[in-house]
């Protein structure tokens, strides 16, 4: 049998963590094959619910479970670790100024990733799904020096998804019929999702749409349907999100299909005008566990526009976080 994969989750007591740890332990990030070593972080107040959670992991009689332990230590929880999903985060509470938000995540991030610098294995891939999500990364990466920054990157797989079953819905097709279709940019609302090289069941979406309702309907539907989630559901999105986490975790290790991408936040090479270093969202390919921006595609000025409103924002949250001297 192969060996067991350690997977570190974060946040593992919280609503995402819930929806997320029985997928992962049942096969569904890994595959059917692949033993996993569950490591739940917590703080230590929630770490009693956490293990709560963990009775409930013993219970299913997961055959891939090759051991599952909780701590509220980072340098414990990341060591050995091939996968972090870092879920765990400081919301923003009332009368929060964005600065306090990013200082607050900034001492969770910080931390974590010299846990992960000091202790991960050689092929640590992280997550960030905690928000900012993108910054976050940015902080867990300056964090661990030692480990190539490629290999921090942040959810919006979630993003992704949505615009995926919000063009179906507005073709009359499957989502499966939807290849090619990007996120741009932060992780936020200002976010770009973009169909101008997507195709529905071979034929251009940008033939099969209005622009208009691409503009006004499509892009801020997308944008906003966090808060959608939450008016209708009365509660933040959690078994989506936990499903967007685990599909990223595993295109990023199983490869994207031919003829298709996925979006993934991750530490810009230049791409697209995008400047170096900032975590941005692009479309990438996956293959061998490593990604590739897809390269050479036209921008349109319309793109254009969107995409540097977006990567504006992240500037303007690299510059918040290194004024903290988080970075
Ligand atoms: P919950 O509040 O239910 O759970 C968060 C958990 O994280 C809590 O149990 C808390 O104790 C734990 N935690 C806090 N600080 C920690 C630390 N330093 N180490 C370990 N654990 C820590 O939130 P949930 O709904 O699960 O959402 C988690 C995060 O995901 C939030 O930041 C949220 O904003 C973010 N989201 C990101 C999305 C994305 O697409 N990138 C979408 C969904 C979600 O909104």
């Amino acid at each position: 049998a192969a060996a067991p994969v350690t997977v570190t989750v974060t946040g593992a007591a919280g609503q995402i963590g819930y929806a997320l740890l029985f997928r992962i332990a049942s096969g569904a990030m890994l595959g059917p094959e692949v033993p996993v070593k569950l490591n739940l972080l917590e703080v230590p107040q929630a770490v009693h619910a956490a293990e709560g959670t963990v009775l409930e992991l013993l219970d299913c009689a997961f055959e891939l479970v090759a051991g599952i332990d909780v701590y509220d230590n980072p340098a414990h929880a990341f060591d050995g670790a091939s996968l972090a999903l870092l879920v765990g985060a400081k919301p923003r509470g009332p009368g929060m100024e964005r600065a306090d938000l990013l200082a607050a995540n900034g001492g969770i991030f910080s931390v974590q990733g010299r846990a992960i610098n000091d202790g991960a294995a050689d092929d640590i891939k992280v997550v960030v799904v905690g928000n900012p999500a993108n910054t976050n990364a940015l902080i867990t990466a300056a964090h661990a020096p030692d480990i190539p920054a490629s290999r921090f990157t942040a959810l919006t797989r979630l993003d992704h998804d949505r615009a995926v079953a919000q063009l179906a819905a507005r073709t009359g097709t499957g989502v499966s019929a939807v290849r090619k279709l990007a996120i741009w940019g932060n992780h936020s609302a200002t976010q770009y999702p973009d169909i101008s090289h997507a195709t529905v069941d071979g034929r251009p979406a940008t033939e099969l749409v209005e622009q208009d309702w691409i503009r006004d309907e499509f892009i801020p539907r997308v944008a906003k349907r966090g808060a959608e989630v939450i008016a209708v559901r009365g509660g933040s999105s959690a078994a989506s999100a936990a499903n967007a986490a685990l599909e990223h975790m595993r295109l990023w290790v199983q490869g994207t299909p031919e003829g298709d991408w996925t979006s993934m936040a991750v530490p810009s090479d230049g791409s697209y005008g995008v400047p170096e270093g900032v975590v941005s969202s692009f479309p990438v390919t996956t293959s061998g566990g490593s990604y590739k921006i897809v390269p050479g595609l036209e921008i349109s000025d319309f793109s254009r526009s969107r995409i540097d409103a977006s990567v504006t924002e992240l500037q303007e949250e690299r510059d918040g976080v290194r004024a903290l001297g988080l970075i």
